[in-house]
């Protein structure tokens, strides 16, 4: 009688211990969840199902969203005059209509970092742009270029939460003759960014590239990352991307990777630059190292890429006869200051073998800058300095 009481006692105490946690749990996840946004795939269909009716200003008619002027609901086979509409994931879309809006409230962490994805396909051949914001900070994103023989891309944008409760706002800010012009816009996701810890040994933040914005499992186009100068809000850390065109994120699921699950697909020649600031001392000696590979999508070659460090430039051809995937390459730079650039780009513009209109390129992966003057260290870095020395001479040998 008292075991079985004691055993009840125990019981009640640990389903309260049990309703506490939940209680915690709860309120951990009222701040929004990593991935998609509240029908954020615009899969829900309204009150009313799904028709072809312009919703106009009719608050909450998709849900889980605010719309403001021409929102339309459009669908997969759909024609606008002899085009078919192109859907990036799914079976439905929003299309944004002159200065039209859709935008929807996330519960924040107040100061933290977070990345937006989605996916954006233009109707017309006109310049077609999207201002993504979440006020005070903006952007907007060129989808004049197409990069993928989809019709469409996904998109990467961050900013820093300045309030625990923020507003997404995605707007065509166009005012095109033909009012069914306009993007389409999908898959719209969030997830939290943290900056990793800058390891002992390389001076390059996220120079594996594996922390980034939210990469959905089934998306096999990867996620472009346009024009951002801001090195503090960016939606890979550590890195900004300084030029008018974008570099493409890819992931081991879908591409060739050198290093972990994710690495730069160098896509847009000499117009896509990827770069970071590196602390350095003055007059001291380093070693820029990083992994040149090609993505497995039957790019068309030669693919090479350009880096730069401090005054140093060289260009490096990836050997396609070789086995591996990747190779290793590097240069030595003196530090003139404080701070120094690292920079790539792609030699080339490259397109597919498969689908001409698809741009491509080298991949980019474990970048690694490291001091070497005054060092007497012989440890696996020293080791692994000397493999590099070995693959940039054979890369020179069999090159020439
Ligand atoms: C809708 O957009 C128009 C024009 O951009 C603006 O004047 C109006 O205040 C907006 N309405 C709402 C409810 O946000
Ligand atoms: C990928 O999955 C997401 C979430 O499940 C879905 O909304 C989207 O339509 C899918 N995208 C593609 C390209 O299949
Ligand atoms: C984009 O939208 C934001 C917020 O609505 C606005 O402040 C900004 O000026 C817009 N940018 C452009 C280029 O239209
Ligand atoms: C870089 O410097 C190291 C000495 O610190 C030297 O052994 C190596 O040959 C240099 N590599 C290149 C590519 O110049
Ligand atoms: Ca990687």
């Amino acid at each position: 009688m008292a075991g079985r009481l004691a055993t009840s006692k125990m019981f009640s105490a640990f389903t309260l211990l049990l309703a506490s946690l939940s209680v915690v749990v709860a309120e951990e996840d009222s701040t929004i969840q990593d991935g998609l946004l509240v029908n954020g795939d615009f899969e829900t269909a309204p009150s009313g199902g799904f028709s072809d009716d312009v919703l106009g200003e009719r608050e909450a008619s998709i849900p889980g969203w605010k719309s403001n002027g021409t929102v339309e609901l459009v669908s997969s086979g759909e024609k606008q005059g002899a085009m078919i509409l192109i859907i990036p994931g799914g079976t439905h879309a929003v299309r944004l209509g002159n200065d039209a809006e859709i935008s929807q409230e996330l519960k924040v962490e107040k100061g933290a970092l977070y990345s937006i994805t989605f996916s954006a396909a233009r109707t017309c051949a006109q310049l077609e742009s999207l201002n993504v914001s979440v006020p005070p900070s903006s952007s907007t994103v060129d989808l004049q270029t197409v990069y993928s023989d989809q019709g469409w891309d996904s998109y990467a944008w961050a900013f820093e939460a300045q309030d625990g409760h923020v507003r997404l706002v995605l707007k065509n800010p166009g005012m095109e003759e033909d009012p069914t012009c306009g993007p389409i816009i999908d898959d719209v996701a969030i997830k939290k960014m943290f900056t990793p810890d800058r390891p002992k040994d390389n001076a390059v933040l996220n120079g594996n590239l594996e922390e980034g914005p939210w990469l959905f499992r089934n998306e096999s186009l990867g996620i472009l990352l346009p024009t951002n100068l801001d090195e503090e809000t960016t939606p890979l850390p550590g890195w900004i991307v300084e030029s008018n065109r974008a570099v493409r994120l890819i992931d081991s699921y879908h591409f060739t990777v050198p290093e972990g699950k994710r690495a730069i697909e160098l896509v847009s020649g000499k117009e896509g630059i990827i770069s970071q600031m590196v602390e350095t001392t003055p007059k001291k000696q380093y070693t820029l190292s990083f992994s040149l590979g090609r993505a497995g999508d039957s790019c068309r070659e030669p693919l090479a890429l350009m880096a730069f460090a401090g005054d140093q430039a060289q260009s490096y051809h990836y050997i396609s006869d070789s086995n591996s995937p990747f190779q290793r390459a590097g240069l030595n730079f003196t530090a003139k200051a404080e701070r120094t650039r690292i920079a790539f780009y792609s030699v080339y513009y490259n397109t597919r073998a498969d689908h001409m209109s698809s741009l491509c390129g080298p991949v980019l992966d474990d970048v690694k800058v490291w001091a070497t003057s005054g060092s007497i260290r012989i440890g696996p870095v020293s080791f692994g300095f000397g493999l590099c020395v070995v693959v940039v001479a054979l890369v020179f040998g069999v090159g020439l």
